[in-house]
């Protein structure tokens, strides 16, 4: 047992630097920015990603710009009585210097409802990440499928 966790967590390492993807702008870094779904037609995916703030000015994340499904938020996670509820946010994230805004699940993330078409595993989405000051960064979200799309 130990084995084959042992083997899927270095095939998931592995798989992740092969296909490693970031995107910089103004030093800042867009980091493996990823979709996942559970199928190719889900209606509802979740985007990951983390951004490094490597410049010496404050950068504020305020929108993302896709086509990619007909809503697409940013959103965060607050504990509520014990339990975890997500909301779109409702002002820019503030990200210092030299610090990391990690979206992963369970924090901010980012959310699409109702995908444009169906999508495909490894499938390349193009979206744009707007910050305050004019800043744009360009990016793709590399689409995941599935929960252990390597043991089918
Ligand atoms: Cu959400």
């Amino acid at each position: 047992m130990k084995k084959i966790v042992l083997f899927i967590y270095l095939f998931f390492i592995l798989n992740c630097v092969s296909f490693a993807h970031d995107y910089s702008k103004d030093n800042v870094n867009v980091d493996h920015p990823i979709i996942k779904v559970v199928k190719s037609n889900s209606k509802v995916g979740a985007g990951y990603m983390k951004i490094v703030n490597k410049s010496n000015k404050e950068v504020k994340l305020s929108n993302i710009e896709a086509n990619i499904a007909k809503t697409q938020e940013i959103h965060e996670v607050i504990l509520e009585n014990d339990v975890f509820k997500m909301r779109p946010i409702n002002t820019e994230i503030l990200i210092k210097p030299e610090e990391t805004l990690e979206f992963k699940p369970k924090s901010y993330h980012f959310m699409f409802f109702n995908f444009n078409k169906e999508l495909a595993d490894n499938e390349m989405l193009e979206a744009k990440l707007i910050f305050d000051k004019g800043l744009v960064i360009p990016i793709k979200f590399k689409v995941v499928v599935g929960h252990n799309k390597h043991h089918h």
